[in-house]
């Protein structure tokens, strides 16, 4: 695995645009383009600021907690989906100019009840800093082709055909990003050309789609469909952040916007922030001109898109998560236990975590189950060895939450599947096709990281900071 060092941004030449620049243009193009394709997109946009703003109001700096006000108010996340080995590689090249590198493995097959075909991870920054310039990520989505659970080996090979015939990078594009990617950033010109050919490859297509082909692939899956039917990728969703998605969900609502029946991922609690919590407005009519066998072009709509919102909280250890896994599957067991319609999931939830999860971000620290940074609000005698508890309790170190930059397998498939008005077939009594971390790092050609390593390693190095600085020996956890 590649160290946090060794992607360390190399330093932009005087005149150039950096590509931390480059991502928050990147960011802004596709959100202006976005509020074009999606008119109710700008809706959710206008609805997220008010939410932040009223927090703020309310709550003060309190609600800086987990990201400053001007990082959150420009916080997106996108989605974009692609169909091969070859599409994935390029795609990553296209990020990697953008100072946005893959992280984390996502297997939604699995994760999903209906037929989601894909796997998955996301382009974001990695080192703090960049996060705080800006933190643009877009979560990728590649089709697996060969998986016989969905496709059968003539649709394998039609699929594989289809896609390998589009070009969805371009080679001036993709040798603009190398440059970016070599030099952290291009010039002036240079940077523009980028950024326009970047934003067009995630246009939405005008060329007819090909309607037998489309409805065929649909048939075993939407997702399928929207990758492997269509001329090229698109946008599927780009998400803001709100400090308060329960507001924003009553709000949007009120509005008389549609959205999916619940929140995904941790309930609305009286304890800490913890993950990421997602809620979407339901996909929407889109009209699409279609080619049909006896040549004729004309209009008919699909559902593919969305707009979706996320809360961000504070990303949890190994064992954090394994708490988090557990907690989740309680709540599986104990709503089949109950009499079917007298309790939400979000009631079951918030029962389950308040019996089993600590109720302050400061337990959280202690019991080793969420990272955070220390900061020095003391002094100790130097010298020996003291124990991170009582640092925090004697008031001389202050735990700051390291915010969760990244994605829930089980919200994903929630999100894709709750837009879905369909099933589609999935054959499980077939084998599918193994993906890992690893594997994934091979299609794509750079190591894909695993996000705890960076949190763990943001959390080490702030701790050897303030044993320094107390002049101990060692600080002990756990
Ligand atoms: C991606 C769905 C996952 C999220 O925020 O969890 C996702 C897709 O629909 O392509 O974006
Ligand atoms: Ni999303």
């Amino acid at each position: 695995m590649t160290s946090t060092t060794e992607r360390t941004p190399p330093v932009p030449l005087a005149g150039t645009v950096s590509s931390a620049e480059l991502r928050a243009q990147f960011a802004l193009r596709l959100a202006a383009l976005y509020g074009t394709e999606v008119p109710a997109y700008n809706t959710l946009v206008d609805v997220s600021r008010e939410v932040n703003e009223d927090v703020i109001a309310a709550v003060g700096a309190g609600a800086e907690r987990l990201g400053s006000i001007d990082r959150v108010t420009a916080e997106r996340h996108g989605a974009i989906r692609v169909g091969s080995p070859v599409e994935l590689a390029q795609a990553a090249r296209v990020f990697a100019g953008f100072g946005m590198h893959p992280v984390g493995f996502y297997d939604l097959r699995d994760a999903s009840k209906s037929s989601v075909p894909v796997v998955s991870t996301a382009f974001r920054p990695v080192d703090a800093d960049e996060l705080a310039r800006n933190p643009f990520r877009v979560f990728t989505s590649m089709l697996v082709t060969s998986d016989r659970r969905f496709f059968d080996e003539r649709t394998q090979q039609r699929l594989e055909r289809f896609i390998g015939e589009r070009t969805l990078f371009g080679p001036e594009l993709l040798e603009l990003a190398d440059r970016s990617a070599g030099h952290g950033g291009l010039g002036t010109e240079d940077a523009q050309r980028y950024l326009d050919l970047a934003t067009v490859a995630f246009e939405l297509f005008t060329e007819p789609v090909d309607h037998d082909w489309y409805f065929t692939l649909e048939k075993i899956s939407a997702v399928a469909a929207d990758i492997g039917g269509v001329p090229s990728t698109h946008i599927n969703h780009l998400t803001p952040r709100v400090l308060d998605i329960d507001d924003l969900y009553r709000r949007m609502e009120a509005r008389g916007i549609a959205m999916i029946d619940e929140i995904q991922g941790p309930p609305d609690w009286d304890g800490p922030d913890v993950l990421l919590r997602q809620t979407s407005f339901k996909a929407l009519a889109e009209q699409r001109q279609f080619r049909h066998p006896d040549g004729s072009i004309r209009p008919g709509s699909l559902r593919v898109r969305f707009g979706e919102v996320e809360q961000r909280g504070v990303a949890l250890t190994v064992a954090g998560r394994d708490l988090y896994d557990q907690m989740v599957a309680e709540v599986d067991v104990r709503l089949a236990a109950a009499e079917p319609g007298s309790k939400t999931r979000v009631e079951v939830a918030r029962q389950v975590w308040t019996e089993n999860l600590p109720g302050t971000e400061r337990e959280l620290a202690l019991q080793g189950l969420a990272f955070f940074t220390y900061r020095v609000t003391g002094a100790v005698d130097g010298g020996g060895t003291a124990s991170l508890r009582e640092l925090v309790e004697a008031g001389v170190l202050r735990p700051d939450p390291i915010v969760y930059e990244d994605f829930l397998p089980r919200s994903a498939a929630g999100i894709f599947q709750s837009n879905l008005t369909d099933e589609g077939i999935r054959d499980d009594d077939l084998a599918g096709t193994f993906f890992d971390i690893d594997t994934l790092s091979a299609v794509i050609g750079r190591p894909v990281t695993d996000p705890t390593t960076l949190y763990e390693a943001q959390s080490a190095a702030s701790l050897a900071e303030a044993t320094q600085t107390l002049g101990l020996r060692t600080i002990t956890t756990g």
